[in-house]
């Protein structure tokens, strides 16, 4: 760690000296520069931005457009349009930061250096690592290509093919209906059961659910690792005659024989198991994108590594990242990433300051389950998979003012607030709902006997 802040310390002495002795040099040279302009380096940039003097907050995002991803499980099932659920990224990024819009493809830390597509090297003090996740559909035999040619193929994950989802849905007659959970780390992983609910719904209303066969083939042992929240899903599953095969990861689709060939991940050779398929909805396996996997920011899993409470990097003090990219132990939502910013502003001022980093993120993270049309779960939890509710009644309930929440007022508070940095979580609510008592209810704790019947 000494060695580390010695090097930030040259680093930063360097790169400024080199800038102003040199006022006709090309080097371009940030205070902070942002990696990524998702949900998270949004947030950073405008917090950063709006204290220091333009042109001093750089942030590299070579996407055009900007996407609410959370909308696209209500696009899948028709109940949102695609179109509502983007805006240019030039509407969303700070006016007082500079947009690089090109990609970051190399990573020197010692050299507080980041190359960019373009080639030019880019100079920084502290690096915010938000790049999100890369979708890897090709990690999957028979994908991506087999998503072009079979119509009964889609994902909610991917813009593309979130739009065959809802006609892959209305075209299903019966047989077997397949959704997925891969073998990684993934976003907003209530989003494949999800989509599985509204199916299920749309199949009973239009008359053929007697005739299909849900199921949902997951990597994980278990349903839902808190089990207030899995208790309530094991119950919707249940009555949705819904079919859970735990632990088997999707790695081939053969859509010539219409089959989904699934890896054993509870068997000691290695078997697979194959499905026959009539719809089969895809979460793809994901990962940081390669030039962060490939760089020396990761840990051996291939997200940025840093400290769980303060998001400080482990190596290089300079350093944090927020977000899905980053290694902290919890689960990869938007709610996450907006709490994470909070304690990220603090602790970069500190060490901008001079100071250590104080502030100590818990884990908070939130995503809200569409269990049924108009019905939702409020999953809030903590680093020990603690519910870790704002509203002073039971979550676990499927309730419509949730649905109202996630539909109507989740989004004004991702579009109005989050990206433009003044949200970090719903920790201040929590705290006036509950009078200033709050804290994770104890009574639940993580179980292995979590997994249900099936
Ligand atoms: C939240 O803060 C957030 O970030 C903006 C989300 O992402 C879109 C969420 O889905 C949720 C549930 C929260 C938490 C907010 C409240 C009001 C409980």
């Amino acid at each position: 760690m000494k060695h580390a802040k010695l090097l930030v310390v040259n680093c930063v002495k360097r790169v400024s000296k080199s800038f102003s002795t040199s006022p006709f040099s090309l080097q371009r040279h940030y205070k902070i520069l942002v990696v990524g302009a998702g949900s998270g380096g949004c947030s950073i940039a405008h917090k950063f931005s709006s204290k220091l003097k333009a042109g001093h907050v750089g942030i590299i995002e070579p996407s055009n457009d900007h996407f609410y991803q959370p909308m696209w499980t209500l696009v899948g099932a028709g109940m949102a349009n695609l179109a509502n659920s983007g805006k240019k990224m030039s509407k969303v990024i700070p006016k007082k930061a500079d947009w690089l819009q090109t990609k970051a493809m190399a990573f020197d830390p010692d050299k507080c250096i980041v190359t960019l597509e373009t080639g030019e090297q880019v100079h920084y003090d502290y690096l915010v690592m938000a790049t999100g996740l890369q979708l890897n559909y090709d990690k999957i035999k028979g994908l991506p290509e087999g998503f072009n040619t079979d119509p009964s193929l889609c994902s909610v994950y991917d813009y593309n093919f979130v739009q065959k989802t809802l006609p892959a849905i209305q075209n299903f007659k019966g047989g077997n209906a397949i959704f997925t959970l891969p073998n990684t780390p993934i976003k907003c992983s209530g989003a494949p059961q999800q989509i599985m609910y509204l199916a299920d719904e749309m199949w009973t209303e239009i008359g053929i659910r007697d005739k299909a066969n849900i199921y949902y083939n997951s990597s994980l042992p278990v349903i839902f690792y808190v089990q207030k929240y899995a208790d309530t899903l094991l119950q919707v599953l249940d009555r949705r005659s819904i079919t859970v095969n735990y632990m088997r990861n999707l790695i081939e689709v053969k859509t010539y024989t219409r089959e989904a060939i699934f890896q054993k991940l509870d068997s000691p050779r290695e078997e697979t198991e194959s499905f026959k398929y009539d719809f089969l909805h895809v979460t793809p396996p994901m990962s940081t994108p390669d030039p962060v996997r490939e760089s020396p920011l990761v840990d051996s899993t291939g997200f940025v590594d840093v400290d769980k409470e303060t998001l400080q990097h482990v190596k290089y003090p300079n350093i944090f990242a927020l977000g899905d990219c980053s290694n902290v132990p919890t689960s990869k939502t938007s709610a996450a990433a907006a709490t994470q910013g909070g304690y990220l502003e603090k602790n970069l001022n500190a060490v901008m300051n001079g100071k250590q980093p104080f502030a100590k993120y818990d884990g908070y993270s939130s995503c809200p389950v569409i269990t049924s049309r108009g019905k939702c779960i409020l999953v809030e939890f903590n680093y020990d998979c603690l519910p870790l509710e704002t509203f002073p009644f039971n979550q676990a309930k499927e309730r419509r003012s949730m649905y109202l929440l996630k539909k109507n007022i989740i989004p004004q508070i991702y579009w109005h607030m989050m990206l433009r940095g003044l949200w970090n979580g719903p920790k201040f609510l929590r705290k006036v709902m509950h009078l200033g008592m709050d804290g994770p209810e104890k009574d639940y704790t993580h179980s292995k006997d979590i997994k249900g019947t099936n």
